[in-house]
């Protein structure tokens, strides 16, 4: 296992868009506490920077991610669990305001399959490998695995994959609603940059409010979450951009908006 890579690759493909590309790929994308730690400083860069619109996830070489360093973690005690620093960086990738696509190509698993379900869309290809392996070390996943699956696949696949370790690949995980879409192996990474061009060119308020709804609506009772979704589109009817949106549409051009 190489200490000389660079754990993360930040690039801006197109406009507006940061791609940021785990690279272990000799340890299989592992997400040791430097790695981890790079994708959520990263996510704060991308967070404070007003021309970001949108983030990509992605892996190297076949690999989305392995999960949690297993040789880091073999050293860890539970008194150490308990003031973890990766709870933090977990904590920073969860708090994200703008949307974040992961493009899952090859395995992603136990930590990897938590990191892909931090993102709002995952774009998986047909053959990926989603699991949650954590029993098979004795543990399980800690970095909210469980309450994810369950909330994306439902009880019955979740308790499944969680007991037995099993994997399912990018097609029945798409089937599942575990992923967004499953892809031609090698395609997520172009598919996520179309889709990531598509929201970069809507008003980012908007698709700030639109992220925070949806995300409440899993959790909130129903009269509390429209409650929220009330109060946010009114605060999005002052916005410059909502009458830009109007204009725009109006004169028959595209809006330019500005995220104000
Ligand atoms: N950690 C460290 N090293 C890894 C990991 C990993 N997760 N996965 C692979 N590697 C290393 C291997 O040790 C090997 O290194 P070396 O070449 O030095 O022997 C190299 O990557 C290549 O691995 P393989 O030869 O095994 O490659 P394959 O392509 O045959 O298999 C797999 C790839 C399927 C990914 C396989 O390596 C594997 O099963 N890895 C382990 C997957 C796993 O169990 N993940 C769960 C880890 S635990 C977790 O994520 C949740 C922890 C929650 C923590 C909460 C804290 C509070």
């Amino acid at each position: 296992m190489s200490t000389s890579e660079t754990p993360l690759l930040v690039t801006e493909p197109a406009p507006g868009i940061r791609l940021l590309t785990l690279n272990r790929p000799r340890a299989r994308n592992a997400l040791s506490n430097p790695l981890l730690g790079a994708i959520a400083s990263a996510i704060g860069e991308a967070r404070d920077d007003d021309a970001i619109r949108c983030v990509i996830v992605t892996g190297s070489e076949g690999t989305f991610a392995s999960g949690a360093d297993i040789n880091e973690l073999a050293n860890r005690t539970t008194a150490a669990s308990i003031v973890d620093v990766r709870m933090r960086y977990w904590e920073d990738i969860r708090r994200f305001s703008k949307p974040l696509i992961a493009a899952v190509e090859g395995y992603a698993l136990g930590g990897g399959c938590e990191l892909a379900m931090h993102a709002d869309i995952i774009v998986a290809a047909e053959n990926a490998q989603f699991g949650q392996p954590e029993v098979n070390l004795g543990i399980i996943p800690g970095a909210g695995g469980i309450q994810r699956l369950v909330r994306r696949v439902g009880h019955t696949l979740a308790m499944r994959m969680v007991l037995t370790g099993e994997r399912i690949n990018g097609k029945a995980a798409a089937a599942a609603g575990l992923a967004t879409e499953a892809v031609p192996d090698g395609q997520s990474l172009d598919r996520a940059l179309e889709i990531a061009k598509v929201i970069g060119d809507k008003p980012p308020l908007a698709v700030r409010l639109a992220k925070e709804v949806v995300l409440a609506a899993r959790d909130l009772p129903l009269d509390w979450g429209l409650v929220l979704e009330r109060k946010s589109f009114g605060m999005l009817l002052s916005t410059d951009d909502f009458h830009e949106g109007v204009a725009a549409f109006r004169e028959k051009r595209k809006a330019q908006f500005k995220g104000s």
